[in-house]
This record gives C-alpha cells, sequence and structure tokens, in this order.
C-alpha cells in the first residue's frame, strides 16, 4: 500500500513535460504512468492529463487501429497472443489494449489473460495493458480512446483492442478503430454467441477460430454460412465487402491471411477516402461524447439535484405532474 501512496504523491509533483518527454522518448514506465494519470478519475487530475494528451497530439494518429471483439470464450486473448507475435515479428511495435468487463465480478479475469497472452507478454515489441471497464457507458474503458493515443505517440504503430462482445461495447470499439475484427465459433447459432445483425453488419471481417482438430469441417460449414449471410447485407458503402475467414491459434492457421486482409482493407480504404472520413466522424463523436459526460457531470454536480430529481420521479411515478412540467421545474 506505502508503494502505492508513495507514487500517487509523486504524480502530484510532476509536470506535463515529465510524461511528454518520457512518451515521446519511448519509455514504457512512463507511459504507464501517463496511462494510469489519463485514467485517474479525480477531477484534480484532469487538466495534467489534458496537458499531456495535448502535449503529445502532434505524434498520434499513425498507428493502424484494429477491434477485436466476441463472445467469452471465443478465443480472442489467445489469438491476440498468437497474432501478435505474428506482428512484432514483423517488426511492428504493438500495444494491446484488453478491456476487462469482467474484474469487478469476478476480480480475476486480469491474470487469466496475462496468462493467456504469456509470451506476448515478454515480448520487447509488445505493450499489453489491461484496462478495467469501469462502469463507463458501453462497457468499453473509460479513456480508451486517451489511452491510444498515448501508446501511439509512445510509438507504437499497431494498437489491438480486445473487448468482449457483450451488447454495446462493441459499437463503442467500433467507434476507436480503423479495423474492426468479430470472431466467431463455428457450431454454435446466432442467439448462443449473443450476436445481433448489428454487431455482424459493422464488422470489417469475421474470423470463425478454433479451426484445428475435429473442429475443422465445422468451421468451414460455419464459415460459407456467415459468408453467405454477409452477402446479404446492404454493401458497406466503403467498397468494401468483409469477408469471412477461419483461423487457429493452436496452429497458427490463418494468422497470415487475418494480416494480409488488414493490409488490403487498409489500402483501400486509405485510397477512397473512407479511412480518414471514419475516423473525423470518431472525432466528433468523441466531442459529443465528451460534451454529454461533462454537462452530465456539471448538472448532477449541483447540490441537492439529486434529491429535487428524486422528488420529482416520485410525483411522475404517481402521476401527479407530467414529465414534461417536471423536466421545466428541475431545469428551472
Ligand atoms: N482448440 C483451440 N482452442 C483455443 C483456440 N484459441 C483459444 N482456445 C481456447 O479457448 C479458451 C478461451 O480462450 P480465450 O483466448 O481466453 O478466449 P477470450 O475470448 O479471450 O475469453 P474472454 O477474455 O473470457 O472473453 C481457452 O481455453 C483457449 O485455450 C484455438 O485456436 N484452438
Ligand atoms: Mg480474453
Amino acid at each position: 500500500m506505502r508503494g502505492k501512496f508513495d507514487c500517487f504523491n509523486m504524480r502530484q509533483r510532476l509536470s506535463p513535460d515529465y510524461y511528454i518527454t518520457g512518451i515521446l522518448a519511448h519509455d514504457r514506465l512512463v507511459l504507464s504512468q501517463a496511462i494510469t494519470l489519463v485514467e485517474s478519475q479525480l477531477a484534480a487530475d484532469y487538466p495534467l492529463a489534458q496537458a499531456v494528451l495535448d502535449g503529445v497530439l502532434a505524434h498520434t494518429g499513425n498507428s493502424m487501429r484494429i477491434g477485436i471483439t466476441g463472445v467469452p470464450g471465443v478465443g480472442k486473448s489467445t489469438f491476440i497472443e498468437v497474432f501478435g507475435q505474428h506482428l512484432t515479428a514483423q517488426g511492428h511495435q504493438l500495444a494491446v489494449l484488453a478491456l476487462d468487463p469482467t474484474s469487478q465480478r469476478s476480480g480475476g479475469s486480469l491474470l487469466g489473460d496475462k496468462t493467456r497472452m504469456e509470451n506476448l507478454s515478454m515480448n520487447p515489441s509488445a505493450y499489453i495493458r489491461p484496462s478495467p471497464v469501469g462502469n463507463a457507458l458501453g462497457g468499453i474503458g473509460h479513456r480508451t480512446r486517451e489511452t491510444m493515443l498515448l501508446c501511439e505517440a509512445a510509438g507504437f504503430d499497431i494498437i489491438l483492442i480486445e473487448t468482449v462482445g457483450v451488447g454495446q461495447s462493441e459499437t463503442v470499439v467500433y467507434e476507436l478503430v480503423d479495423f474492426f475484427l468479430l470472431l466467431m465459433l463455428a457450431g454454435a447459432g446466432d442467439e448462443l454467441q449473443g450476436m445481433k445483425r448489428g454487431i455482424m453488419e459493422l464488422a470489417d471481417a469475421l474470423a470463425i477460430t478454433k479451426a484445428d482438430g475435429d473442429n475443422g469441417p465445422a468451421a468451414n460449414r460455419a464459415q460459407f454460412e456467415y459468408q453467405n449471410a454477409l452477402h446479404l447485407f446492404p454493401p458497406t458503402g466503403t467498397g468494401w465487402q468483409p469477408p469471412v475467414l477461419t483461423c487457429s491459434a493452436l496452429t497458427n492457421a490463418g494468422m497470415a491471411d487475418v494480416w494480409q486482409l488488414i493490409q488490403e482493407h487498409q489500402k483501400l480504404t486509405t485510397q477512397n477516402g473512407h479511412r480518414a472520413q471514419r475516423r473525423q466522424s470518431q472525432q466528433v463523436n468523441w466531442f459529443r461524447e465528451l460534451l454529454r459526460q461533462r454537462l452530465d457531470g456539471q448538472f448532477f454536480g449541483q447540490p441537492g439535484i439529486r434529491n429535487r430529481m428524486n422528488d420529482l420521479e416520485n410525483r411522475v411515478r404517481q402521476g401527479e405532474i407530467l414529465p414534461g412540467k417536471a423536466v421545466g421545474e428541475l431545469l428551472g
């Protein structure tokens, strides 16, 4: 505990320059400290975090941002362990941001992920940062975008974001990345995989995992079926038709194909302008989201506002007042 407090106190004394210089020098310790700073929920940390982000902004945006999602157990972490080695072997510097929605419940899954990325976590060209999801909207790490920018400034040219596909989180990840990969299990129905059509529509590619051993034929069938299903979707409007692949983290099959595909997508969307467009609309959505958060914070930060709201909610519940009028009273 003591160490933690020392570290905390030290942080209070650090200047934006300490972080900015360290990050730009690719110092991982400073990068980790900076991520902790931007993740901080303390209002007092906010100006410093903003100054650091501002200071590195010119060095961000140059990475390939890839989102990887799929239901629990589909093999996301194992995929990243193997795929990540494939990328670093080609000279890439890889940052993995693993969002951990289960950490508040079980407290144990970080450890599980760490073991599943055993090799990658010892790889000098890789940096793994698990982040607790907390109670942020959409189940995504509060500040994942900021963390991504810090990693880019620290020299990582590929960012992988792992998130469990259990609902809204994948739409939020979609808002962060250039390429959105959906991992699927063969032989499990769509309902079983919790897949809403909307999620499949967001994917830039599907990969059927665990295509090895006895599972091989089922994986091939699933590939065929999903490919047919995707053909029925309306065109993406980007000139890209999302393909379906099979892969195995056990045999490494398909890993090179997935990478090839992501590069093709990057090339196409860079040439036709859709990559830039996607990032621009992501920036604007980020702005709107932050604005909404700040307004929320300012409004609910007013003394007594919660009590007044509860009072009004009770009256609305009893039918004593119409919601529109109640809103007027509260804002008034
Ligand atoms: N046969 C086979 N098993 C695999 C493969 N990839 C993952 N597994 C197994 O599937 C299980 C789940 O893998 P994970 O990588 O933890 O899955 P995940 O999607 O990250 O799971 P959560 O983080 O809990 O959502 C583990 O027992 C893996 O060993 C594969 O390619 N082939
Ligand atoms: Mg995992």
